[in-house]
């Protein structure tokens, strides 16, 4: 006599599994397969998935051989029934354990995390949307998260003034700043960091030039995202005012990055 347990989600087991081509999503269906008697004997099963409500088969595994079993990437809305037979020994009956629900793996995006950052301005001072150098710091005060390598992009770019001078860690020239192309608002600034990263701080300093204190960002958002395509927004500010020439990422100001 065999018994099939009520699946239970742990993380290994998977030997092999084979899926059905139309069904996917992030639910995990995991349990034992054991030969009854005392102590239970693991058991080693072809082991397979099917719909509860078509019978329809979903996908085969292999229990390994402490009996552990696992399915994955199965839609998580659905019921399903799982068998567990020993196939050409033919010495044991199939067991079934019936309305097994998976456990939904779907990974939740952490907030405020992603490998994308921008700036999205929305309202300067009164002229032309200007940063000299911007800092995402993944603590307050901490050690800025860009370099001069790190891929820059922005809605538009004054040809002499391009959005890298936004990283490039120079105050010394109003050369070594990002100027928008026009006017035009919005405009925004985005940094590829390479990895997902946490940031908690953003320091701006505007650019070093008369017209940057005006040309400084005064409504504005800082966004993130996992794919550089659909945003989350970290925070928001407005009326931001009273910027000086920035000098040195000190005179610029610091803006605490908190999920909205
Ligand atoms: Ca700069």
């Amino acid at each position: 006599m065999e018994r099939l347990m009520t699946p239970i989600p742990h993380p290994c087991g998977l030997d092999f599994m084979r899926l059905a081509p139309d069904l996917s999503g992030y639910g995990q269906i995991a349990g034992d397969v054991a030969i009854a008697g005392t102590p239970e004997t693991p058991a080693r099963r072809l082991v397979r998935l099917h719909r509860r409500d078509t019978g329809a088969w979903v996908a085969d595994t292999l229990s390994a051989e402490d009996g552990q079993y696992r399915f994955a990437l199965i839609d998580p809305a659905l019921e399903y029934y799982v068998v567990a037979f020993d196939g050409l020994a033919a010495v044991y009956n199939a067991e079934i354990a019936d309305r097994v629900i998976p456990v939904s793996a779907a990974p939740a995006p952490p907030a405020n995390t992603g490998r994308y950052w921008r700036i999205h301005i929305t309202a300067t001072n009164g002229g032309t949307a200007s940063i000299q150098e911007i800092e995402l710091r993944a603590t307050p005060g901490g050690a800025d998260l860009t370099t001069p390598a790190t891929p820059v992009t922005a809605s538009s770019q004054y040809s002499g003034n391009q959005a890298v001078a936004a990283v490039d860690n120079l105050f010394d020239s109003n050369v070594r700043a990002w100027v928008a192309s026009s006017a035009n608002l919005p405009q925004w600034l985005t940094f590829d960091l390479g990895t997902a990263v946490t940031v908690a701080e953003v320091a701006i300093a505007a650019r070093n030039h008369p017209s940057g204190p005006v040309s400084a960002p005064r409504d504005f958002t800082i966004q993130y995202s996992r794919d550089g395509d659909t945003w989350s927004t970290a925070a928001s500010y407005s009326g931001v005012g009273a910027w000086q020439p920035g000098t040195d990422i000190s005179v610029g100001k610091r803006f605490a990055v908190v999920p909205e």
